[in-house]
C-alpha cells in the first residue's frame, strides 16, 4: 500500500507516534510519504520506500498569519497525484483533517478518490479543538473523515462528550518497540553494571503548562528529603525556566539535571527508577509508556488515558494531578525497598509489552484496508 502521513514534526507525542508508525509500515513492505512543514525529528533514513515532502508556506506582507492549510492541502493533492497514494492518514485534527478534506474534494474533481484516516491525539480535542474559534470546523472535519481513530478510551469518551460526532471512533493505542528498549537495557547494564548509589527520578515532556512541571519538582523535593536521589528532566518548552527557578528556590539545583530534547529517550531512561508525570490532561501519556518499557515505575496523575497504561498499585500509582503530598508519599513507598521497587519495575515492563509495535501496527493496516473498502 502507498500511504501518505501528515503530522507535526516536533517532539510532541503525536509527531513521534506518526513517525514511528510510518517507519514501521515501511518494514511491513508499504511505501510511506511523510508530509509536514519540517522533517519529523524521529525520521531518520529516507529511502525509495520512505519519503518526506516539505510544505512550503510563502510569506506575504498582507498576511498576519500564513495560510498553512492552503499550502498543506495543495501539497497533499500533489503528493497523492504524483505518487499514486492509496490512503491519506492525518495525525492531529487541527488543521490536518480540515486540509485533508479540502484535498480530497480537489482530487475528486480530477476523478481521484482517496480515503482519509484521522487520528485524534488529545490536545486537538481536549485543549484546542473545543475552543469556539475552532469547534465547528473540527467537528466537520472529524465527521468527514472516512475513518476516525483515537489513542485511548478516555479520549474517545471526551471526543463524544464534547463534539457532535456522527462517526464511529476506533481506539488504537499508542505503541513502543519493546525490542529497542530491551537492547538498550542490555547495553546499559553492560556499560554500567554497578547500580547507582542514589535513586534516579525522571520526567520527559514538552514542558507545557498542562504537564504541571512545578509538581514534578515539588514531588522530587519531598523524595530527596527522605532518600538519596537525583532528578533528570528531559525536553524543552515554555515552563522549563519556571522549573529551573523553582529548583533554585528550593535549593535542589545541584540534584537536578536538565538534558534538553532527546531523540533517544530509551538511553536516558535506562538507569531510571521512577518516572513522574503529574499532567492536568493527558489523552495517553506516551512518555509514561516509554518509561515503563525501560523498566521504570511510574507516579502519574489520573488524568485522561493515564490510568489505562499506568495501573494503580501495579506499575506505579495514579493520583489527582494536584495531590503532591500523596504522590510524594507513594513515590517514597515504591522506593522503600529493593523488593518493592523491582516488583513495580517488572510489572511496568510487562504492561508496556502489551503496547508493542507488533500488536498495534497490524491494527492500522486493517484500518487502511477498511478505509479503502469504504470508498469502493
Ligand atoms: O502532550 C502534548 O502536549 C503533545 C501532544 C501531541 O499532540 O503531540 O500529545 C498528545 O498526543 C500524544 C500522542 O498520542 C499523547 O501521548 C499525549 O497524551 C497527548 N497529550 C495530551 O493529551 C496533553
Amino acid at each position: 500500500m502507498k500511504i501518505a502521513i501528515v503530522c507535526y514534526p516536533t517532539f510532541g507525542g503525536s509527531g513521534v507516534m506518526a513517525t514511528e508508525l510510518g517507519m514501521s509500515l515501511v518494514n511491513h513492505g508499504h511505501e510511506v510519504h511523510f508530509i509536514a512543514y519540517k522533517k519529523p525529528v524521529r525520521l531518520t533514513d529516507l529511502n525509495n520506500k520512505l519519503h518526506f515532502h516539505k510544505v512550503n508556506v510563502p510569506d506575504y506582507p498582507l498576511f498576519s498569519f500564513v495560510p498553512y492549510e492552503l499550502a498543506l492541502s495543495t501539497k497533499l493533492v500533489d503528493v497523492v497525484k504524483n505518487n499514486s497514494i492509496d490512503v491519506l492518514h492525518v495525525h492531529y485534527a487541527i488543521p490536518h483533517a480540515y486540509a485533508a478534506y479540502m484535498a480530497k474534494k480537489m482530487l475528486k474533481e480530477q476523478s481521484i478518490n482517496i480515503p482519509i484516516v484521522t487520528t485524534l491525539h488529545g490536545t486537538d480535542i481536549t485543549l484546542v479543538g473545543n475552543h469556539p474559534s475552532y469547534k465547528t470546523a473540527v467537528t466537520f472535519s472529524i465527521n468527514k473523515s472516512d475513518i476516525v481513530t483515537c489513542v485511548s478510551q478516555s479520549l474517545k469518551e471526551d471526543t463524544l462528550d464534547q463534539f457532535e460526532i456522527k462517526k464511529d471512533i476506533k481506539v488504537i493505542p499508542n505503541f513502543i518497540d519493546i525490542n529497542k528498549y530491551m537492547v538498550q537495557q542490555d547495553l546499559c547494564l553492560h556499560e554500567n553494571p554497578i547500580p547507582a548509589k542514589e535513586f534516579i527520578i525522571s520526567h520527559v515532556s514538552n514542558f507545557r503548562p498542562v504537564k504541571n512541571i512545578a509538581n514534578v519538582v515539588k514531588i522530587f523535593y519531598n523524595i530527596q528529603k527522605k532518600l538519596n536521589a537525583k532528578l533528570i528532566m528531559i525536553g524543552e518548552g515554555p515552563d522549563k525556566l519556571l522549573a529551573e527557578n523553582l529548583c533554585q528556590e528550593l535549593g535542589i539545583s545541584h540534584l537536578v539535571k536538565f538534558l534538553g530534547n532527546s531523540n533517544q529517550v530509551e538511553k536516558n531512561l535506562c538507569h531510571s527508577d521512577l518516572f513522574l508525570l503529574p499532567s492536568s490532561a493527558e489523552s495517553f501519556g506516551l512518555a509514561a509508556l516509554e518509561a515503563m518499557a525501560s523498566k521504570v515505575a511510574v507516579i502519574s496523575s489520573d488524568s485522561g488515558g493515564l490510568p489505562e497504561i499506568n495501573i494503580n498499585g501495579e506499575t506505579g500509582y495514579v493520583e489527582n494531578f494536584d495531590n503532591v503530598d500523596e504522590m510524594s508519599r507513594k513515590a517514597i513507598s515504591i522506593l522503600s525497598s529493593k523488593e518493592s521497587l523491582d516488583n513495580f519495575k517488572n510489572k511496568a515492563f510487562l504492561k508496556a509489552k502489551e503496547f508493542d509495535i507488533s500488536k498495534i501496527v497490524p491494527l492500522y493496516e486493517k484500518t487502511y484496508q477498511d478505509a479503502l473498502d469504504s470508498i469502493k
